[in-house]
């Protein structure tokens, strides 16, 4: 996924409580029923009680996200578990969270954002988990997405993540990816599993189409406005939102975005 700004994300923490209202008017569930549904866990699992889970900054490559560590604790927090950020970062940072007695640990470099169980050895990564909260969101929204045609812009982890519960319940998966041998591998995949899937080799032609959209691909303005309707469905994991922001407001109804909520939720309920 596309590497987040300061700007991304500063809003995240103070905007929950409306974050969570406008998500259950699109859903009709909250982030942490969205999260639970989506790691098949009951909702009450954030109430375990004891469960310390350490959030650490990591250093390597292009470095801190300023208010990335906050961000992603603070999303914790709001779903009822004790997160803390450790003051070190990096590998002091884990010996902290040790010793500060988390079992689980949240850490993101350059290339990999994952949770970690410390007692059961489980790892989570947040592509794999943003693709399955979005598509539990999405199921939500469409009220089911048996036998409905689901076009999957993008086969990175999030779009591998997001076709392949959409294939599960029964949608009807299309695959479009700039590199065509990448939408290939991802079809073939889903093939080798007994699902249906169809490679898209021309976006517009396919944006025509299809009326539930999952844009998990790291371009601008991938869906341009003459393709969204008042019947169009979006789910667009993280950043940008491949929607110009005229179409945002307009249909922001019918709009599933952003920048970490719904990816840290789900990475907890799957962790835990
Ligand atoms: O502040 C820090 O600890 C940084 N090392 C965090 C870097 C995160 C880089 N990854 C991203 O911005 C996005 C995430 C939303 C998930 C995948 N890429």
């Amino acid at each position: 996924m596309t590497r987040l700004k300061e700007d991304d994300i500063s809003k995240v923490v103070a905007g929950l409580t409306q974050y969570d209202v406008e998500l259950i008017s699109k859903t009709g569930c909250s982030l942490k029923a969205i999260a639970a549904r989506a790691a098949q866990r009951d909702l009450d699992s954030s109430s375990a009680p004891g469960l310390k889970i350490a959030v650490i900054p990591v250093t390597s490559g292009q470095g801190i996200i300023g208010g990335f560590t906050t961000a992603v604790a603070g999303i914790l927090d709001y779903l009822g578990f004790d997160a803390f950020i450790t003051q070190n970062s990096d590998v002091a940072g884990i010996a902290e969270a040790i010793h500060g007695g988390a079992e689980v640990l949240f850490a993101a470099d350059d290339h990999k954002f994952i949770a970690f169980n410390l007692k059961t050895g489980m790892i989570v990564d947040n592509g794999a988990a943003t693709g399955r909260g979005y598509i539990t969101a999405l199921n939500q929204m469409c009220c089911g997405l048996t036998e409905k045609p689901v076009l999957v812009i993008g086969a990175g982890p999030v779009g591998r993540g997001a076709a392949g519960l959409i294939a599960k319940l029964g949608g009807l998966v299309s695959v479009y990816d700039i590199d065509v041998t990448a939408s290939r591998a991802l079809v073939d995949e889903l093939r080798k599993q007994g699902q249906p899937a169809k490679v898209e080799t021309d976006l517009d032609y396919a944006l025509s189409r299809h009326q539930v959209i999952v844009d998990a691909s790291p371009a601008e303005d991938v869906i341009p406005p003459r393709h969204i309707t008042e019947r169009t469905i979006i789910a667009a994991p993280g950043v940008p939102l491949g929607v110009p922001p005229e179409q945002r407001r307009k249909h922001s109804a019918r709009i599933l975005h952003d920048p970490l909520q719904i990816g840290v939720a789900t990475m907890c309920f799957l962790v835990i």
